[in-house]
């Protein structure tokens, strides 16, 4: 078999995708996903101009050596948009080799662990008691699991909260990134409250998640890690960038609240430390940023040696695509931990047909030969390219910090 021909299609159905279409001589077609919000026309240019030409002509069923030739042969490896082309690349070549053995991708990895995989949701508001009411809804459409976010009273709304919680949808058309404001020392009194009117209000049966969303030192972190205990959360998500992947180890010290982090990560090289030094609890890796299915799989994997469970990053960013890579991984892979899915907007449900289905707090992968998803080009052509860009956040003397 040889790869003919590579598309890498550019829409915005509702917001912004980056998707490749692999198509090969015996008819056969992969689909990927290569979407980095925010910096799409860098991926888009990277595969473009880069790595389409030179795969032209190659066996697709090669997808280790097709893996490591874009990996090494880049000579400047790892980073965002190097691993985000070289994931849509394997996602289509894994979704070739299923459809090729005429079987679902969760089959071709090692067959099914479960037959559903538990999903969590965003509940957020501008008060504690619009996100309480936000969670109680979710719960009453059978979310077992439900991320919490609330505003800082006296700030604009921040992070996954307030009307635009999903700022980047397109129409948005954006000039420059949306400038927030930050206020550690308002937020990490505010938390623990939020979190205690939570469990009053829906008891010990539901699980509870938070994002800090990287604002965070260690030792802040420590300190709501600790203030939260008596909450018991599932996981306090992205405390401290993790840059420093040593600086997890203050935390550990100082709470048992489980800690995850990883959607930003692009290589294993990211949590080597964070996973053998039992520094976190759940790993976020997802497939469009962490080198498809080959990396994935890697990367957890390797987490399962030290009890670390998965844990796909699946906001509105990522793909129906990568959702479909994610959910066969997920159905797979014997660590796995829970599923984020926020659900898309219709003309993103439009433009992707796919097998995988939500059923109250769990999504399943279907039989679909493949990874079950497809595109429609025709509707993709419908949707054009959005300039938008991801918020940036500040202190409130001016300081930037992290969104
Ligand atoms: C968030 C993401 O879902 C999450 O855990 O961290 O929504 C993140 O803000 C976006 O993926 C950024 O594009
Ligand atoms: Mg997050």
């Amino acid at each position: 078999m040889k790869i003919t021909e590579i598309k890498v299609i550019i829409a915005s159905p509702g917001r912004n995708f980056v998707t490749v279409k692999i198509m090969t001589d015996e008819g056969l077609y992969g689909i990927g996903d290569a979407t980095v919000n925010g910096r799409e026309l860098a991926v888009a240019a990277y595969l473009t101009e880069h790595v389409c030409p030179i795969l032209i002509g190659r066996d697709p069923q090669m997808i280790e050596d097709i893996w490591q030739y874009l990996y090494k042969g880049a000579y400047w490896r790892r980073g965002p948009i190097t691993m985000a082309a070289i994931s849509g690349i394997d996602i289509a070549l894994w979704d070739i080799k299923a459809k090729a053995a005429n079987m679902p991708l969760y089959q071709l990895l090692g067959g099914a662990s479960r037959d559903k995989m538990l999903i969590y949701q965003h509940a957020g508001g501008l008060t504690i008691e619009e996100t309480v009411e936000g969670v109680i809804a979710l719960r009453e459409k059978g979310l077992e699991a439900i991320r919490a976010q609330v505003s800082i009273p006296g700030l604009p709304p921040i992070y996954g909260t307030g009307p635009n919680v999903d700022q980047l949808t397109a129409g948005m058309v954006q000039a420059r990134p949306v400038e927030e404001v930050w206020a550690t020392h308002k937020y990490l009194p505010l938390i623990p409250k939020l979190f205690e009117r939570l469990r009053d209000a829906v008891g010990w049966d539901l699980h509870l998640l938070h994002d800090t969303h990287h604002r965070l030192t260690p030792i802040e972190a420590a300190r709501l890690g600790r203030d939260l205990e008596p909450y018991r959360l599932f996981w306090l998500e992205d405390p401290v960038p993790a840059e420093l992947q040593e600086g997890f180890r203050l935390i550990r010290q100082h709470t048992t609240t489980p800690i995850a982090l990883g959607e930003v990560f692009n290589t294993i090289w990211d949590c080597e430390k964070l996973i053998s030094e039992q520094l976190i609890d759940y790993i976020r890796v997802t497939s469009v940023h962490a080198g498809g299915v080959t990396g994935l799989r890697r990367i957890l994997d390797f987490a399962s040696i030290y009890h670390v469970k998965s844990a796909c990053h699946g906001p509105m960013d990522i793909s129906p695509v990568a959702m479909g890579a994610n959910v066969h991984v997920d159905r797979w892979v014997p660590n796995f931990g829970i599923q984020e899915f926020s659900g898309y907007l219709e003309a993103t449900h439009e433009m992707f047909p796919h097998s995988w289905y939500q059923q109250g707090g769990y999504l399943y992968s279907g039989e679909a030969i493949g990874h079950g998803v497809d595109i429609d080009e025709k509707i993709a052509a419908k949707h054009p390219y959005v300039q938008a860009y991801l918020p940036v956040a500040r202190g409130t003397d001016g300081t930037m910090g992290s969104w």
